[in-house]
């Protein structure tokens, strides 16, 4: 596989920290919601890979360093909900500790968005997700960096009423720090309530729904289900992990959902480790993960910060693991059917 460089004027802008595919306008065509330390961008596209700016919809993306994103499409919407997760406020002189800004919420209304509902607190949020965690509505889950608010955050769940809301203990939301990185959600044994896999560093964090509670509460799976991934699987640096990207996905196509979970450094951490290969995790009928990626050959110590796990037209069971800063580079790897 080759790739040639042709960015398209709409798409050469600065500042850019994400990028998501998704068809706003419903007209078939994939559009774009870019994420950047400055105003979001909202790209209608059009043939032959073409972006321009959304002219109709009065989406004004404020002055936000974003770093998470989710949408959903709420009941009796044409457009979607989009939510915006935002990092340290940049502006605040006494930052970047304890300096997170808000997170901003776009709901439309008569096919065009409003200014934005603000989410807060904001504790600086580097992955959210849209779920029904089994109320029967899309909620947002926000990973939270405990790194930059230092104390007094958490991971948040915002229920979508009219008025949104944060989940409390009263819906049986139980409160945890992470160093959040990525979310990804899943019903793993089929029972119509998600588990939920949060990275962070130490231990990577899968939960299951706790049995019987009405509300969204969630519980750590055992150890013993072999998905915590918190040292290096391979190589000599026995430090903690740091996990970014999380996926589910089949990777051998045997019908059972298994974990990639892209990994590296932050930026020169000594309490981490620095050498820190991928991880990829699969799942045994009992339930239970062992991981493969040295023999799928998807272990890249490369600080890796995303991940796409899917499938392409020559390979069925395909990994992307892109490789860190800037996007300077990919690898593209084929898991073999005999892993
Ligand atoms: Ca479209
Ligand atoms: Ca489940
Ligand atoms: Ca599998």
């Amino acid at each position: 596989m080759r790739f040639e460089a042709e960015t398209r004027a709409a798409l050469a802008v600065t500042g850019a920290t994400g990028l998501y595919p998704l068809d706003i306008d419903s007209d078939g065509q994939a559009d774009l919601a870019m994420l950047r330390a400055g105003p979001d961008l909202l790209l209608k596209g059009g043939p032959d890979c073409s972006f321009a700016p959304f002219a109709e919809l009065g989406f004004a993306g404020g002055d936000h360093w974003s770093t998470a994103f989710s949408a959903t499409w709420e009941p009796g919407e044409a457009l979607p909900t989009l939510a915006f997760g935002s990092y340290v406020d940049r502006a605040d002189p006494d930052g970047p500790f304890g300096a997170c800004d808000r997170n901003v919420l776009y709901r439309p209304e008569g096919g065009r968005y409003p200014p934005p509902l603000p989410l807060e607190p904001g504790f600086c949020a580097l992955s959210m997700l849209f779920s029904d965690w089994g109320g029967g509505r899309a909620d947002l889950r926000i990973s939270n960096d405990r790194h930059y608010y230092v104390r007094g955050g958490e991971e948040q769940m915002w229920a979508m009423e009219a008025v949104p809301r944060l989940y409390g203990p009263a819906d049986g939301w139980q409160s945890f720090q992470l160093w959040g990185m990525g979310i990804a959600s899943r019903d793993l044994d089929g029972d119509g309530r998600p588990e939920v896999m949060m990275t962070s560093m130490g231990d990577q964090r899968l939960q299951q729904p706790v049995p019987g509670a009405a509300g969204p509460a969630y519980e750590d799976v055992p150890y013993e289900r072999g998905t915590t991934a918190h040292r290096p699987h391979a190589g000599a640096d026995g430090r903690p992990s740091t996990g970014w990207h999380v996926e589910f996905g089949d990777a051998d196509n045997d019908g059972l959902d298994d974990i990639f979970i892209a990994k590296g450094n932050v930026d020169q951490m000594p309490d981490t480790a620095m050498e820190d290969p991928n991880s990829l995790l699969l799942q045994a009928p009992d339930g239970t993960f062992r991981e493969v990626s040295v023999a799928a050959g998807v272990a890249s110590p490369a600080r890796s910060r995303g991940a796409a796990l899917g499938p392409t037209p020559r390979f069925p069971a395909t990994i992307h693991a892109l490789r860190l800063h800037g996007f300077t580079g990919a690898t593209v790897r084929r898991l073999s059917a005999r892993t």
